[in-house]
This record gives C-alpha cells, structure tokens and sequence, in this order.
C-alpha cells in the first residue's frame, strides 16, 4: 500500500496517488479535492483529465467535493435562528452545489495521514457565498485492500450554519465513457423527495415503487428513462433524491456492468442518494469525451434545500458541533 504525492501542475496544482497491495489505484487532486482516477482492474471508472488544470475549465463538479450544501437550495436563500441568509444564485434563481465558488474550485490543503490515506482540508470563511460560520473542514481519501474508496467528511464552525457535504464522481464502470444506460443499477430506496419545475424539493415524499423511478429490482439505467413519468420529465433522466430504506450496514445503491463484470457498492451513513444520469452532459473533452447520458453520479447527502423544509431532517451544524459522515465505494467483480 501507497500514498505519495506524484504530480504538481503548472498552477500547483497537487495529485495524489493511493494504491492498494491488488494495484487499485485512486488519484486525488488539491482543486476541489477530487477524485482524478479511479482505476480498478485495469478499468477507470470516472470521468476527468489526465492533465489535472483540465478539471478548472467547463465541466459539471466532476469528482469534486461539494459543499457547503450539496445540491439545491430554494430561492438561494435559508432563515437560521431568525435571520435570513442570502445565497449566490447559480442555478437560475437557486443555488447549487455551494454557489458560484463552491468548495469544488477550492485548493484544499493536503496531508498523507496513512499509509493509503490523504486528508484534504479547507477552511470556508464566515459570510463565503453567503453562509454564516468559519467552517473548518476535512475529507479523507483512504484505499484499502478490499478494493473500497472510503471518503471521511468532517466538519466544525463557529457559528450555527448549514452544512451537507458530498463527492460528485461521475462513473461508468464499462472503461469507455459511450452510454451509462447500460448499467444495472439497484437503488434501496422507496420513495425520492418530489421536485417542482425548478428541481426544487418542496416537502413531498412520493412513493416510487413500481414507478420508472423504481431501482429496488435491479432495472438498467436506460430501461426506462425514457418513460413519460412527470417527474423523469421534470429531470430530463434521472436527477432524484432518493431516501434510503435500509440501515448503513447494506449499501444505499449497487451499480453493474455486464460488460466488464465490475460492480459498485456504494455505503454511507447519509440518509439520501442523488442519481445523476449525466443528462447535462454534452461532450465534455477530457481523458475520453463525456456526452449526454454517458456516466452516472450517485451522491450521498442530506436532504437537498432542507434549510427550507421544516419537514426534512434538519441540515443545521451547530457552533461547535462536528459534522461527520462517510461514503464508501466498493468494487469487485460478482
Ligand atoms: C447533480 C444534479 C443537478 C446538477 C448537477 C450537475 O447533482 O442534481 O441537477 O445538474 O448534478
């Protein structure tokens, strides 16, 4: 098992290099602490740049840490104890992914802290796109030899803030970036939280079962996407949040590739998980190019705009409190 620092660009901008003793190997970068390369048996499983200055130019957070909320916020703009805070509006008049500077375009600060782990830290200052508290804040990259990518998200502020943290890797399991609708997809989640016209969750929980939003039978992606369900409308693919069924013990979804014979497990003690099916793509270049529908995000995270959503478990980190949770994607071949 390794980690070292292998790269720094012409920005300085700085790449680690973890691998496992089965020559698994995940690259991670100091802009946005992301995920460059994800190689599993020969196979890179997420989108990017060989050259790491790539990912600053026009691409949607691939691989990148988000924060300080991820996904969506109403009217770009939350009330906490009375006052109202308002936000950067980057998604018409919402806010997405932290806002126009989120933590996606940060330089994290990198530390190798074991012997296949490097931790990236950010200290987001009070009033940063609008959001109250210093938020000190940590996301541990770590390999193991079960061929899992475990990624540790702590957080502490100040003052009592918002807080909702995720990794937006972009995968095709398949080893070319052609169509995502292939892969078999299970999701343990019966209900997704409805969305208006905006793609705003509003408070409603729908039932999705037996529905084309339903993935608790393994179903392909692409099966059916193309269904006239208002809300597969409404995302133009899929763009839900879906709520978790099971306790943290069993992955929250599982992703197959027939093609190659890998699947992913993805684990977490987040209560949510956003499938994404890339339908903003158009043709990103990059290591291959990433057109429409050709990778699949599944985001762990809270509630997306439950700032505003008295209903939804609170997203709220109080002063001094630690916000902490963890993803893991775990691959093998069935
Ligand atoms: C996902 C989606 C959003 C957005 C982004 C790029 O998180 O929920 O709709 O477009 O990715």
């Amino acid at each position: 098992m390794k980690c070292e620092l292998t790269e720094i660009s012409k920005t300085g901008i700085q790449t680690y290099r973890l691998e496992n003793d089965n020559g698994m190997v995940a690259e991670v970068i100091t802009y946005g602490a992301r995920i460059s390369k994800l190689v599993y048996q020969g196979i890179d499983v997420v989108a990017g740049f060989d050259d790491p200055e790539g990912f600053r130019g026009d691409n949607p957070y691939f691989n990148a840490v988000i924060g300080r909320f991820a996904n969506r916020i109403g009217n770009a703009s939350f009330t906490l104890n009375g006052k109202e805070y308002p936000l950067y509006k980057n998604d018409g008049n919402n806010h997405l992914h932290g806002g126009k500077e989120g933590f996606d375009r940060k330089i994290w600060k990198a530390t190798v802290v074991g012997n296949c782990s490097v931790r990236m830290d950010y200290v987001s200052c009070d009033g940063e796109e609008g959001y109250p508290g210093n938020l000190c804040v940590s996301v541990t990259y770590s390999l193991d030899n079960e061929d899992a990518l475990c990624i540790r998200y702590r957080a502490v502020s100040d003052k009592d803030t918002v807080c909702s943290l995720t990794n937006h890797a972009y995968f095709n399991l398949s080893g070319t970036f052609d169509t995502a609708l292939h892969h078999e997809l299970t999701i343990r989640a019966d209900q997704v939280t409805a969305i208006d016209n905006e793609l705003i969750p509003h408070g409603e929980i729908v039932d999705i079962k037996g529905t084309a939003l339903d993935f608790t039978i393994p179903k392909l992606i692409g099966k059916d996407i193309q269904n006239d369900d208002t809300l597969l409308k409404l995302g133009n693919g899929y763009d839900f949040n879906y709520i978790r069924n099971n306790d943290t013990e069993e992955p929250i979804a599982t992703a197959f590739c027939a093609d190659s014979g890998i699947a992913m497990d993805v684990y977490t003690d987040r209560p949510c998980v956003q499938l994404f099916t890339g339908n903003f793509l158009d043709g990103v270049r990059g290591k291959q190019v990433y057109g429409f529908r050709s990778a699949f995000c599944l985001e762990t995270q809270g509630y997306p705009n439950a700032c505003n959503v008295p209903s939804f478990p609170s997203c709220v980190l109080r002063a001094g409190e630690e916000f902490r949770s963890y993803t893991a994607y775990l691959f093998r071949k069935p």
